[in-house]
């Protein structure tokens, strides 16, 4: 049998999808079923462990898993030994401090001596303890934040994503203590065999992230504007230019990084390009 590396992604919740259109991205092939909790990948060298997230780094650190994809939040909260690999930019979030709105709230301190409820009591105690607050961590599973509501803490410390759930719960966000996003995580001490697949499916994940920042444009320009319009697009390499049939004109290709898409459209117009035609990049590999 041939050596495998094995990827452990959550089974289903806010990673699951995110985690399984990325390997997709990367033309990995393998066949989803909710019901399993294992499959091969069909074309590459790996297969996936379906998880609950709390679990993975756990089971990346006793080698049960050899990767994992998870949100940098429960790395954090696990405090195993795992290694962060790669950020994947999906399922970002932030672990707030919130307390209830009438609370009038003016610095950390004024939490001294209250009581917190979090899921995440370690990274709270070690934010808590770097700033010198002392105060009472009270650990629940879930529904975090209900718990003012019901007398169960005075404040809490939880995941906020839009900041819905706080607003619906007469909370107010007052302290980030953590930013997160879904992190490619492994083992310590793979295999080199092991090691190179991973080398190989993070230079996939990377060409799919910088194709994901970037896009393709294409326009015409009178051959005058060339200058100007290559002046507008500092930083890249050097556009590739062709003759259009039309005399006088030439078709300009280059990539964009999509932060400064709209920006970059604007100046090429205002310095004559014309027909701008904007494509999706599939992968980049520089
Ligand atoms: O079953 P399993 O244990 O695998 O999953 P889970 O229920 O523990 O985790 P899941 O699927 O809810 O979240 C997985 C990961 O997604 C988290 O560890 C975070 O890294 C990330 N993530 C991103 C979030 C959110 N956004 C999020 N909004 N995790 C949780 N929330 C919850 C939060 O706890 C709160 O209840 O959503 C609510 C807040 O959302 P807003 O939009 O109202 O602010
Ligand atoms: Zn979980």
């Amino acid at each position: 049998m041939s050596i495998k590396l094995r990827v452990a992604i959550q089974k289903s919740g806010r990673l699951s999808e995110d985690s399984i259109r990325l390997m997709e991205h990367c033309d990995i092939k393998f066949y989803k079923s909710s019901l399993r909790l294992r499959s091969e990948a069909v074309n590459f060298p790996v297969e996936f462990l379906y998880l609950r997230d709390d679990d993975i780094p756990g089971y990346v650190a006793d080698g049960v898993a050899d990767v994992g994809i998870v949100g940098e939040n429960v790395v954090a909260e696990a405090h195993q030994s795992v290694r962060s690999v790669e950020k994947l930019g999906f399922s970002k979030c932030r672990l707030s401090i919130a307390v209830p709105k009438s609370f009038s709230y003016k610095t950390l301190s004024d939490l001294t001596g209250l009581n917190i409820a979090t899921s995440y009591p370690t990274i709270l105690a070690q934010y808590l303890k770097q700033n010198g607050v002392v105060a009472d961590i009270h650990e629940i599973s879930g529904s975090v934040e209900i718990a003012p509501g019901i007398g169960l803490a005075d404040a809490i410390c939880d995941i906020v994503s839009s900041g819905s759930t706080l607003l619906s719960n007469g909370l107010k966000e007052v302290e980030t203590i953590f930013r997160s996003e879904a992190v490619l995580i492994s083992q310590e001490n793979l295999s080199p065999v092991k090691a190179d697949i991973l080398a190989e499916l993070v230079f996939r994940i990377q060409s799919v992230q910088k194709a994901r920042d970037n896009r393709y444009i294409l326009m015409n320009i009178p051959n005058d504007a060339i200058e100007r319009v290559i002046d507008i697009l500092p930083g890249m390499k050097s556009p590739t230019i062709m003759p259009l049939a039309i005399d006088g004109w030439s078709s300009l290709h280059t990539v964009v990084d999509q932060d400064r898409f709209w920006e970059v459209i604007e100046n090429v117009k205002a310095a004559g390009a014309e027909g701008i035609l904007v494509i999706p990049i599939e992968k980049m590999i520089l």
